[in-house]
């Protein structure tokens, strides 16, 4: 199969997932995680090594969802590597559940950071590529924040530190969704010109079509390419991508998802 038709269909399938899982518990993050689909389809179906049959395996490609909200998503795409059974998904964020709104990693195989508190899970993805570039491992480390994520304070503290130590086995993704909790980032606090603030803080800074498989896939390449400089993909992207009932619509953070309404969507995605 070729390349792009293979990622777009994995995008597809987290997406339908996605929709489905959020959709039995009756509410969720739906927004913010319908529009990192893409990059999580190439990170895990071409771009990342990991073993979802060792998933604390020493030298696996770490991942990070410092927008820990997002959670769902993730697990889409985890349960469909092979982590754990799909039915799993079902539990998404009921009580006791191994899969909890927010990514954390001692309950789920394959997640690598606790997060949830925005700004935080950065700053431990920065940790991790310190600690590859200080052991000369040959792992990459990958984040995806927020935009509204980006508003915290701590973003910038440890994008200054990742920059002066050259870490340049992290990967960061921005999802420039245009909107957080309360609207649009525009109207709450402009964290525009992003691609400027990361280039001034000494990174290597890419701006992209965040749904397009094949654009994010190069991006990584060339961030793979770029010696002594931490990587900075801005993935332009639209809240809720593929959901017809809240694509675009800053009310998409968290909201209630019926069965009827991820049914539609998903004939509508097939
Ligand atoms: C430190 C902290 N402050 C506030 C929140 C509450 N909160 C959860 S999601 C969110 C908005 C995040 O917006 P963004 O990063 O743009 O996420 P996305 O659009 O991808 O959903 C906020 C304010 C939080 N989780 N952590
Ligand atoms: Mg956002």
């Amino acid at each position: 199969m070729e390349k792009r038709t293979l990622l777009e269909q994995k995008a597809k399938e987290i997406r339908i997932h996605t929709l489905e899982c959020i959709a039995h518990l009756g509410v969720g993050h739906i927004g913010g995680s319908l529009s990192i689909a893409d990059v999580l389809a190439v990170l895990y179906y071409n771009q990342m090594t990991v073993d979802p049959t060792n998933p604390q395996k020493p030298d696996r490609d770490r991942f990070v969802l410092s927008k820990g909200h997002g959670g769902p998503a993730v697990y889409a795409t985890l349960a469909l590597k092979g982590y754990f059974p799909m039915d799993m998904l079902k539990t998404l964020n009921i009580s006791n559940t191994n899969l909890p709104s927010h990514t954390d990693k001692n309950k789920t195989p394959g997640v690598d950071m606790t997060t949830g508190s925005l700004g935080q899970g950065f700053s431990a993805a920065v940790g991790m590529a310190t600690a590859a570039q200080m052991d000369k491992a040959p792992y990459h480390v990958y984040a995806i924040i927020g935009d509204g994520e980006s508003q915290e304070g701590q973003i910038w503290e440890a994008a200054m530190f990742a920059g002066n130590r050259k870490l340049d086995h992290l990967i960061a993704f921005t999802d420039y969704n245009k909107a957080q909790i309360d609207g649009t980032t525009f109207d709450i606090n402009d964290v525009d010109p992003l691609d400027k603030k990361w280039a001034s803080f000494k990174w290597h800074v890419q701006s992209i079509d965040g749904h397009d498989v094949m654009a994010i896939n190069e991006a990584i390449e060339n961030a793979k390419q770029a010696k002594g400089k931490p990587s900075m993909i801005i993935l332009n992207t639209v809240k809720g991508k593929g959901a017809y009932f809240c694509e675009g619509d800053p009310g998409s953070h968290n909201m209630p998802v019926t069965m009827e309404m991820a049914q539609n969507a998903i004939e509508r995605l097939k």
